[in-house]
């Protein structure tokens, strides 16, 4: 197999988070996970919570793109509603932390197995503006350590 580095550099990093991400939040405390930095900011459950639902999206973007008509067009999803609605706030920190890992094993396992003409394709992520399936996989891992960085560890 040839193999494109960059969907390899995602997948690297993605196994390594799935590794340390659950380590470290295992040596948090409640307070630590539940807290929310100002009323209408959120907790690390519920930071952790919206990149459970950036996979769930991302998992269904990133199949579909490879069978419907391009350019896919990508439906947008409210963030804030999610987190809301999913009350991730009232959720054990083990049940996000086990969703988390087993979306982001799956969507190791999507992206491993794209070949590399549809890592091609074109998807419209509004304004006309379009991207490649291989531009929003990078952007996937992106943001997803975006919010690890910054806001969880
Ligand atoms: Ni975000």
């Amino acid at each position: 197999m040839g193999g494109n580095i960059q969907i390899q550099n995602v997948m690297d990093q993605l196994n390594k988070w799935l590794i340390k991400l659950p380590q470290d939040i295992r040596l948090m405390s409640e307070t630590e996970v539940t807290e929310r930095p100002q009323p209408h900011k959120w907790s690390r459950k519920e930071i952790l919570g919206h990149l459970c639902d950036s996979a769930i999206n991302n998992l269904e973007r990133f199949i579909k793109i490879q069978y419907e008509d391009q350019p896919y067009v990508l439906q947008k999803y409210n963030q804030e509603k999610w987190v809301d609605l999913q009350d991730y706030q009232n959720t054990s920190i083990e049940e996000i932390v086990l969703l988390w890992s087993s979306l982001n094993k799956r969507i190791v396992n999507v992206i491993s197995k794209i070949p590399s003409d549809k890592l091609a394709y074109l998807c419209n992520i509004g304004n006309n503006q379009l991207v490649t399936l291989e531009w929003l996989i990078q952007d996937y891992l992106e943001h997803m350590e975006h919010h690890i960085q910054k806001q969880i560890l």
